[in-house]
This record gives structure tokens, sequence and C-alpha cells, in this order.
């Protein structure tokens, strides 16, 4: 058995995780081996911990997609090597996701970071693919036996399909079970209450922390100070893609009604009003555009 000090090779393992350096990690992860430290503890202990910073600097805006799927592959392949440990040592991921891109959509990049994010965080993870119908999900979620349906869709026409999925788990008699999610650039929390979805995110680190939230694991009770300015950062991520869109399409208006869904939500909880002022007010400013 070789010798290591697991506190500094976790830290350099959470370091690579952020730095998205997957040989670092593939050596890492195969020195702990080595030196029998346990394949829970490595995840729990050295790569959750980077991959929770990349959700936090992804969600703040240091980090964009390049970095994150960087981050995200590097992850994997430390998943790669333990996932076969952790089947054979028994121990229990946090949740079982199913998830996919909607049928008639083939856009996947979003998708694949919301999977690999859920992956990361310790939650098992089957990935549909794109274009996938809701007879898939139910299919995949009975034998899975999956706690969570997880949607994605980035087309204003394929939206629809979540609503047809949702129906299918409904008409399975799997809703008991299975919670039903839902994402993608133009879903929002609206239409997530109008076809009776259990929850929407709007990013990846978001997606994250709604499945834990709804299955209950891991996730403290956040203040209303940071609620709000949860909302907020993720209404300024929202008016920051609505202004790249043409002014008066649906997209742009899209956009627009959700950032300002996020400023009342943010107001509710009791965030600066200052603040949001100032987002309420390039709202006005890019209706008027
Ligand atoms: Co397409 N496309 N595309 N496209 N494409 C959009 C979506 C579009 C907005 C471009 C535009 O016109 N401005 C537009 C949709 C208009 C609309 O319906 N409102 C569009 C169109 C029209 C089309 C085609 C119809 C074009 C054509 O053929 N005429 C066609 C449709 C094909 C089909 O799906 N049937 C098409 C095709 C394609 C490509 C194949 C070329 C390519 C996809 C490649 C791939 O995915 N492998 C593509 C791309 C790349 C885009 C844009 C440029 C980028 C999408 C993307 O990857 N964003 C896009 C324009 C845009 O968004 N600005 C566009 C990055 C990604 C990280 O963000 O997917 O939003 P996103 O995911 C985020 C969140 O939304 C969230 O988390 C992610 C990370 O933060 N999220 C979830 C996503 N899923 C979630 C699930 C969750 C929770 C959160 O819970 C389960």
């Amino acid at each position: 058995m070789a010798d290591i000090d697991t506190d500094e090779a976790f830290q350099e393992l959470s370091d690579c995780i952020i730095k998205g350096d997957a040989p670092g990690v593939d050596r890492l992860v195969k020195a702990c081996l080595e030196a029998e430290v346990s394949p829970g503890a490595i995840i729990n202990d050295g790569m959750i911990p980077g991959m929770d910073v990349v959700g936090e600097l992804f969600r703040t805006n240091q980090y964009y997609v390049p970095e994150v799927l960087i981050s995200a592959r590097a992850m994997k392949t430390g998943m790669a090597i333990l996932r076969p440990l952790l089947t054979e040592s028994g121990i229990e991921p946090l949740g079982r996701v199913v998830i996919g891109t909607v049928r008639g959509d083939l856009h996947d990049i979003g998708k694949n970071l919301v999977a690999m994010m859920l992956e990361g965080a310790g939650f098992d993870v089957t990935d549909t693919g794109i274009d996938t119908h809701p007879d898939e999900y139910v299919q995949e979620a009975l034998s899975q036996g999956a706690h969570i349906v997880g949607m994605s869709a980035l087309l204003t026409t394929t939206m629809t399909n979540m609503r047809s999925t949702i129906e299918a788990v409904e008409a399975a008699g799997l809703d008991d079970q299975v919670q039903c999610i839902i994402g993608g650039a133009p879903v929002t929390q609206r239409y997530a209450d109008e076809i009776n979805a259990d929850g929407y995110a709007p990013d990846a680190a978001s997606a994250v922390t709604l499945t834990k939230r709804l299955l209950g694991v891991g996730v403290q009770e956040e203040s209303p100070e940071e609620q709000g300015r949860q909302l907020y950062l993720q209404a300024r991520d929202a008016l920051q893609v609505a202004v790249r869109e043409e002014p008066g399409s649906a997209e742009h208006r899209g956009g627009l009604e959700q950032t300002r869904q996020l400023v009342e939500q943010a107001a509710e909880v009791g965030y600066d009003p200052t603040h949001l002022a100032r987002l309420t007010a390039e709202i006005e400013r890019e209706l008027a555009r």
C-alpha cells in the first residue's frame, strides 16, 4: 500500500477538477486507490467539492460553458475509474435521475452539462440522449427506478413535448415515485407551473440544487438573503441572454418576462430594492427598443 497525505491529495484533486485537468484527476484518483482510500471518500471529499466550486463559478459568471465542460470532463475521467468500484462497494447514489432532450429536439449541450453536474454531485444519471419520446422516458424511469425525470428543450416548438412526457409519467402511474423537472433556454418557471412540472431550473448548477431540494438530500435551507442573491443572479443572467435576442422577437420578450418574474421573486424575499430597480429599468429600456 502506497503512503499518501489524503488531505493534500483531496485538495489537489479538487483543484484539478476546478482547472479541468483530466490527466491530473486520473493520476490522483489512481494514487488514492493505491493508498486504499475508499472510492466514496475520493468522490465526496476530493472531487465533489471541486465541482461545487465550478458550479458556483458558473452561477456567478466567472466560468462559462467551455470551462464547465472541461471541468465536467475531468470529473467524468475520475468517475469512469470509480464507478465500477462504487457499484461493487454498494455505495448508494443520492438519487436516480433519468434525463434527456425532449422529442423532436436535437440540442444537447445544456442537457449534457446538467447531466454531468448531477453526476458530479453524486446522483446516478441515465442519459436518454436527444429526441426522447415520452414513452422512452417512462420506460427508462421504470427500469432505472428513477426518482427524477429531467427534460431539456431548446425550441419553442419542442417545449410542448415536456407536457406530453409529464402526462405519460402520470398515465404510467409513476407520479408518486417520480418528480419531473424541466429546463432549457425558452423554458420558464411559469411554463413549469402551467404544465404541472415539479420544478424548473435556469442553469446546470441550479438543476443540482433543485434536484437535491426535491429529494431532500444534501441541501441546507438557504437564508432569505441568499435566496434573494441567487434570484438576483438568475435575473441578471436571464437579462443578459434576452438582450442578445432580436428586439420584439418571442425570445426577446420571453427572456424579459423571465427576468421580470425573477426580479419579483427576489423582491418577495426582500432582496436589495436598489439592485432590483436597476434590472427593472433595464427591462423597461429593452421593451422600448
Ligand atoms: Co439551434 N436553435 N436549432 N442548434 N441553437 C437555438 C436554440 C435558437 C434560439 C437559435 C436562434 O434562432 N436564436 C433557435 C430556437 C428558436 C426557438 O425555438 N425559440 C434554434 C433553432 C431555430 C434551430 C433549428 C430549428 C435551426 C434549423 O435547422 N432551421 C435546428 C433545430 C434542430 C432540432 O433540434 N430539431 C437547430 C439546430 C442546432 C444545431 C444542431 C446546429 C446546434 C445544436 C448542437 C448540439 O446541441 N449538439 C444548435 C445550437 C448550438 C443552438 C444555439 C446557438 C446554442 C444552444 C446551446 O447549446 N447553448 C441556440 C442559440 C442560443 O441558445 N443562444 C440555438 C448553450 C447551452 C449551455 O445552453 O442549452 O440553454 P442551454 O442550457 C442551459 C440552460 O438552458 C439549462 O442549463 C444549461 C446550462 O446552464 N438547461 C437546463 C438546459 N437543459 C436543462 C434541463 C434542466 C435544467 C436546466 O432540467 C432537466
